[in-house]
């Protein structure tokens, strides 16, 4: 296993559409090992394949919560409902932080890391983070979604 560098805002890698991964291969499994050190390494929550170069629709989350870690492969929002509005950070956008308006429940529809479909139902913070990655995968990050002011630390 190894850290991976993570990508800091003005890194163009960061504005481009990931592309769905097709092979479980070794590579992704050492992509995803490689994932968790780094989100652990830096006290993430949350960590989407492009914050580290990788332009594929993956992305890892633990959020020490007392559920388990979760690695979400080609990832689809089912359906949103409700707004929640949540303070959010990025690893991507060091020291800067604002408030986020996130749906307050949806459906995450993935594959695991073995090639196998799940399918969970999120709310409160669960919901904020899927969220959250899920942007990242799409380029969007979450100061564009500020609402009020993009505070700093
Ligand atoms: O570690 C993270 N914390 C966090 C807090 C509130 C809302 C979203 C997040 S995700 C972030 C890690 C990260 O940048 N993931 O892409
Ligand atoms: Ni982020």
């Amino acid at each position: 296993m190894a850290l991976r560098q993570v990508l800091i805002d003005g890194d163009e890698t960061l504005r481009k559409k990931s592309r769905e991964i097709t092979n479980f291969d070794d590579r992704l499994q050492t992509l995803i090992d490689d994932m968790f050190e780094t989100m652990y390494a830096s006290n993430g929550i949350g960590l989407a394949a492009p914050q580290v170069g990788v332009l594929r629709r993956l992305f890892v989350m633990d959020l020490h919560d007392g559920n388990e870690p979760i690695v979400a492969i080609n990832p689809q929002i089912m359906d949103a409902k409700g707004t929640q509005t949540y303070q959010e950070c990025c690893l991507s956008i060091p020291g800067r932080y604002g408030d986020v308006e996130r749906p307050a429940e949806l459906v995450l529809r993935a594959y695991d890391r073995n090639g196998e479909p799940f399918e969970i139902k999120a709310s409160e913070l669960t919901a904020v983070c899927i969220s959250h990655e899920n942007d990242h995968l799409d380029g969007i990050l979450f100061k564009d979604k500020v609402k009020g002011e993009l505070l700093s630390q």
